[in-house]
Formats: structure tokens, sequence, C-alpha cells
């Protein structure tokens, strides 16, 4: 199994082995790809190279990338163009939300929380993506991760929700921008999966057994699921698809 041999793909963060990010990473080293990584925190980093090291796997490069920051985007995506040049592929797996607007009513999120949340869990693709297409001189992908709670009220989601469903309208209106340059923008709608950020949703516990009721596969969904789901869209397995959100979540999103 060779669908990314030779693509560089940067993937934007791994903050642990529980993270999203990092069941994406080992699917595309599965894949053949080479991997360059942005992280945010100095701690994410070292978990990364720790995670590498054990795994016995090698990153081309790593770099600080803070999506609060457009200096700090510019300034990675300037270092991947001089240290690794065209790439073909990026993951988008970053989101934050105070974890006090995720509990109880949405009407009562905080300006400054609402814009926080837009900030980094949606514009941050816009800012990425404007980016990224200056390397993808020959075409590529861009995943980013979402959820159900774009399309849904999911008790506790609350601001998340909306930034969500932001996230989800610029996969489309980015995925027209970039279409005609040979760059597809999907995203991947994961079912819920203990990470550090899920520790942040209240009530996440009920929304995890409720998949193994109630979706049609009855299992719960995990990092590696949502890896090899991402690099078929990162590949050109997935050269027809573009603008699209694909669930992966046991089918849970069919049932009512
Ligand atoms: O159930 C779940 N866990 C689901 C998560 C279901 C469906 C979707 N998702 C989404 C999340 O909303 C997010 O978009 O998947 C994506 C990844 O989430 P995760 O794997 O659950 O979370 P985690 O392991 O905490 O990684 C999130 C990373 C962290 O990395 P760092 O290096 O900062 O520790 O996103 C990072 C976060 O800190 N992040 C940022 N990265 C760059 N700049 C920023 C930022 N300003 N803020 C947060």
């Amino acid at each position: 199994n060779a669908l990314l041999q030779n693509k560089n793909i940067v993937v934007m963060g791994v903050a642990n082995n529980r993270s999203i990010a990092w069941g994406i990473t080992k699917s595309l080293q599965n894949a053949g790809a080479n991997l360059i990584f942005t992280y945010r925190q100095e701690r994410s980093k070292k978990k990364l190279e720790k995670l590498l090291a054990d795994n016995e796997m090698d990153a081309k490069l790593i770099v600080p990338c803070d999506v609060e920051d457009d200096e700090s985007i510019q300034g990675a995506f300037q270092e991947i163009g001089e240290k690794i040049g065209t790439i073909h592929g990026l993951v988008h797996s970053v989101a934050f939300a105070n974890r006090d607007e995720l509990v109880g009513e949405y009407a009562n999120t905080s300006r400054d929380g609402y814009l926080m949340a837009q900030n980094i869990s949606a514009y941050s693709l816009v800012a990425v993506t404007r980016e990224a297409k200056k390397l993808m001189n020959e075409g590529g992908g861009i995943v980013t991760q979402t959820y159900l709670g774009a399309e849904r009220v999911v008790p506790n989601y609350n601001v998340m929700g909306v930034a969500k469903a932001a996230l989800e309208a610029s996969v489309r209106y980015l995925a027209e921008d970039v279409g005609k340059y040979g760059i597809r923008v999907n995203a991947v709608s994961a079912g819920p999966i203990r990470t550090l950020s899920a520790k942040g949703v209240s009530g996440f516990n009920e929304k995890m057994s409720v998949i193994e009721e109630k979706a049609p596969l009855r299992r719960q969904i995990d990092q590696d699921q949502v890896g090899d789901a991402t690099a078929f869209l990162l590949s050109e397995m997935a050269r027809g698809v573009t603008g699209e959100v694909l669930h992966v979540d046991s089918g849970f999103h069919i049932v009512a």
C-alpha cells in the first residue's frame, strides 16, 4: 500500500498519542508519505518527537505554528517551503474553545469565547489554506476535522458546534477557490474519540456510549479509522472528491 508514496504531507495538531492527528500520522506513514509536522506548544513537540522515536518513524521537518497568529502561520509555511519545497497535502486537526463555554446554555456564550472558538477552530483553516496552496504547485489535498455538532444540536457542544459549522462552510468555499489549482479540500466528521480536547466537552462519556447503542456499526470510533479515511481523502483514490464532509462515525449521523 503506497497510496501516498513520495508525497510531502504537513500534519497540524499532534498533542499526544491520543490525538486524532497521531492516528492520521500512522495512516500516512503506512501509505508511504513524507511527514512534516507543526506544533503549538513545546510540550507537544517533545511528545511528538518521543512518539516518532518510539514508533521508529521519521519527520522530514517539525516547525512551530500557532494558528492564532498570522505571522506564525506565514513563518511556518515559509520554512516548509525553504526546507521541503513542494507539498502535496495538509492535515488540519486543531480546535479550541474555553471549557466553561462547553456546558450549559449556548445563549450564555461570551463574545470573547465565541470569537476565540471561531478564530482557532474555523478561521485557522482559511489562513493555513492560503499559505499552503503556495507550496502545492503540483495540486494536492487538504483535510480538516469536524464533528456532528456542526449539523445538529449536540448538548454542551455549543460554541464549538457553531465554529464547526463555519469550518464546514469554509471547506466548501475554499474547495471552490483552490479547485482550479488542482487542490481538493475536504473534512472528516469523526464520532466521539477520547482525546485531550474531548476532556473539555461535558457529557462526553454519554456521547460515546450512545454510539455503541444506536450507530449502525454499534462500535466506537478510533483514531486509526479517522486516519485511514483522511489518508484516502488526501490520495489519488479521492481525486474526484472535494468540498465534502465524510462521516467516520459508525454511521451514527444517519439514525434518528
Ligand atoms: O471526539 C473527538 N475528539 C473529536 C475531535 C470528534 C470530532 C472532531 N474532532 C476534532 C477536534 O475538534 C479538532 O479539530 O479533531 C481535531 C483534533 O482534536 P483532538 O485530536 O481531539 O485534540 P488534541 O489531541 O487535544 O489536539 C488538538 C491540538 C492541540 O495541539 P497542541 O500542540 O497545541 O497541544 O490542537 C491544538 C491543541 O493545542 N491547538 C492549536 N494548534 C495551533 N495553534 C491551537 C493554536 N492556536 N489551539 C489548539
